[in-house]
Parts: structure tokens; C-alpha cells; sequence
């Protein structure tokens, strides 16, 4: 069934090479960047990588937003680490992109012309300082919910980036987490400001994974290559699962009056999101869409004379060693 689907993606490629490309996937065999691959199997990993490395790079502006404000010294260095980790993951998945014939330059232009997407979750304001417990609690929960299994994707460079992705991303879970017990057991006061941030954080949260499978343009062909392992909701029912009973043990309350424990599938029953909204922010309606890609519009024209300068001193470089090569012969 795979291969017929793969081949009606792609009718004009060699059946033959579809069949043995599908029969190495299905084997459960890494693809590599100088491997014949079927051109919707590149396309569709750049799309998903270089989404994936703006949502890193983007996600740096909501939890950037709070360092200088992080209520102690302790608090900014973990933070400060955290934001520059999301940096290093943001490289690592250009450099995976790279390897299938793009390059950072094209990704990046593409991003800042609104034609290339990141995650909907970073379109949401971070408005107080718990609001930066429930982004490590439950953004970076979900994240690593979708990221684990990512490290058993077919293409090596991704599967490979994804490894040490998720390592770190497990620590700013954690740190998270810490932080949105500290005001869930603190004054009254503090707790109402963590209550709060689940509030507004629990449905975004649960949009990252994507549409409801019914909806999802890309699952079947992407599983079927192994680009992806599980399907959207599958991911989205294993967090509910995994959050609610950390969300009892804060003492905090998941905003969903239908959340109710389901015997028969041994998970909780929850409301889906709010669908319109997810698609709105989408299309560039959310409420931080315009200042993010402003601010990284502002950051790649901040940093033009940086570029121009290491460039200027590559092509010294290279001339200078062609001069040399020159002499030599
Ligand atoms: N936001 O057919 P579907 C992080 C788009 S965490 C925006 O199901 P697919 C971080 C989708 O692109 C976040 N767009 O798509 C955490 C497609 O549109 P196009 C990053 C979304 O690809 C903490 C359309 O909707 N993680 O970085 O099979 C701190 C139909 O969807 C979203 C990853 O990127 C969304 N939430 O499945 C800092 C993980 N959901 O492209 C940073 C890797 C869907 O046709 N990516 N769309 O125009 C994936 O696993 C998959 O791409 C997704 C979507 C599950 C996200």
C-alpha cells in the first residue's frame, strides 16, 4: 500500500528505485544525504526540519523576552542557558536541512517572507513569569513528546540532530516544571499566577501537535517514509495522559470541564482546541505573529554588516590560498 501511495506521489520516478528506497525505509534503515531518495521525500523533510529549526529560533523570543526580568540570579542563569540551547538546536536542524540541498540562507528568506512556517505555539504572548514555567512545563513537554520518537526518523542527519535535541530539551522540561511548582506552592497570590498560565497555555500546547489526523494533509505519506512516527493525535493523546497527573500533583486545575478518565482506553477523554483559532494563527492572525517575524526581520538586517564581514574575510581567504596553490605549481 506504501509504495503504491509513494508512487502515485511521484509518477514520474522509477518505480522500480520507489520500490527499493520504500523496501529500505520499511526495513527500518537510516537514509543518508548522498542516498537516492524520491524527491517528495526531500521536499517534504525540508519542509519539516526547516519549520522545525524556525520554531527553535523563534521560540528563543518569548522566554528572551523574560531574562532581564527572571525574579533571581539562579532563575536568569537557567533561562540564559535555556534560550541559548534553543539557538543550538535551531543550528543543528539547519545544518540536517542543509544536507538535503538547501540552504540556511534560502530557509531564513523564507521564514522572514511569511512563506515557510513555524510552530503556532510561539505566536502566544508570555505575559508573566509563570507564563515561563508553563512554557517549560507544557511547550517543552509537548515538544519532547513529539521529539522522542522523532529520533528514529528515517533520514540520519534529522534522526541523528534529534538525539541531542532531545536531551536538552528534557532538562528545560524539567526546569519547567520546578519553576511552576515554586508558585504553585507559593502565596495564593502565585499560584492564581500559575493557575493562569496553564490557562492560557493548555490549548496552544495541544494545537502543536497539528490538526486532528482527520485534517492532516501531510501523516499518511510522512509515516509512511517514517519522516514521522506517530500521528497527530496519537502524540496529543500521550500528553494529555503524561500532564494531567503532573497538573493534580501541582494542584492545578487542567481548564477543560469534559476532562474525564476513559477505563476502556486507559487515557483521558479531552475537548479538542479551539480548531479556528489554530488556523487563523496560521495565517498570520495570532496575537504575536507580527512582532515575531518583525523582530527576526530586525535581527537578519542587525546582523548584515556580521555576514558581509565574514564573508569578506572567506574570500580573502580562499584568495589567498588560491594565490598560493598558483605559486606552487
Ligand atoms: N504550528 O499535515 P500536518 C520547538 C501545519 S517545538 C504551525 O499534520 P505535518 C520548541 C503543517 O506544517 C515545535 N503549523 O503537518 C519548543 C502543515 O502546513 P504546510 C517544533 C503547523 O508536518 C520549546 C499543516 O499545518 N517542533 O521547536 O505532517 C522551546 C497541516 O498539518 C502546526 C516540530 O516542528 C503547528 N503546531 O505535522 C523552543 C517537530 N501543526 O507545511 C522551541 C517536527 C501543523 O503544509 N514537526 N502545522 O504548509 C512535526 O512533527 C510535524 O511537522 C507536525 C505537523 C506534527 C508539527
Amino acid at each position: 500500500m506504501y509504495a503504491q501511495m509513494v508512487k502515485s506521489e511521484a509518477t514520474n520516478e522509477d518505480p522500480e528505485m520507489l520500490a527499493a528506497f520504500q523496501a529500505r525505509i520499511d526495513a527500518g534503515e537510516r537514509i543518508e544525504p548522498k542516498d537516492w531518495m524520491p524527491e517528495g521525500y526531500r521536499k517534504t523533510l525540508i519542509r519539516q526540519i526547516g519549520q522545525h529549526a524556525h520554531s527553535e529560533i523563534v521560540g528563543q523570543l518569548p522566554e528572551g523576552n523574560w531574562i532581564t526580568r527572571a525574579p533571581t540570579l539562579e532563575r536568569k542563569a537557567i533561562l540564559l542557558a535555556k534560550v541559548q540551547d534553543e539557538a543550538g538546536h535551531g543550528l543543528y536542524l539547519y545544518c540536517a536541512a542543509e544536507t538535503l540541498g538547501v540552504t540556511r540562507d534560502d530557509l531564513t528568506e523564507q521564514l522572514l517572507s511569511g512563506r515557510m512556517k513555524y510552530s503556532s505555539i510561539f505566536n502566544y504572548p508570555t505575559l508573566t513569569w509563570a507564563d515561563i514555567g508553563a512554557v517549560g512545563w507544557l511547550v517543552d513537554g509537548a515538544a519532547i513528546m513529539n521529539q522522542v520518537p522523532l529520533q528514529r526518523t528515517s533520514f540520519g542527519p534529522y534522526s541523528r540532530a534529534m538525539i541531542r535535541i532531545c536531551k536538552e530539551e528534557s532538562f528545560h522540561q524539567r526546569q519547567g516544571y520546578d519553576l511552576i511548582r515554586k508558585m504553585a506552592e507559593g502565596t495564593a497570590e502565585q499560584k492564581a499566577m500559575a493557575q493562569d498560565a496553564l490557562n492560557r497555555f493548555w490549548y496552544p500546547s495541544l494545537m502543536m501537535f497539528g490538526p486532528s489526523d482527520k485534517d492532516s494533509v501531510h501523516s499518511t505519506q510522512s509515516m509512511a517514509w517514517r519522516i514521522k512516527i506517530n500521528t497527530n493525535d496519537e502524540l496529543r493523546q500521550k500528553f494529555v495522559d503524561q500532564t494531567v497527573p503532573q497538573a493534580k500533583f501541582l494542584g492545578l486545575t487542567i481548564p477543560d470541564e469534559n476532562l474525564k478518565w476513559n477505563e476502556d482506553k486507559q487515557g483521558w477523554d479531552f475537548s479538542e482546541p479551539d480548531w479556528s483559532e489554530f488556523y487563523e494563527v496560521l495565517k498570520g492572525n495570532g496575537p504575536c505573529n507580527t512582532d515575531r517575524i518583525e523582530a527576526r526581520q530586525k535581527a537578519w538586517r542587525d546582523g548584515a554588516w556580521f555576514r558581509d564581514g565574514l564573508m569578506g574575510h572567506a574570500k580573502k581567504a580562499e584568495a589567498r590560498r588560491n594565490a598560493g596553490r598558483i605559486a606552487a605549481e
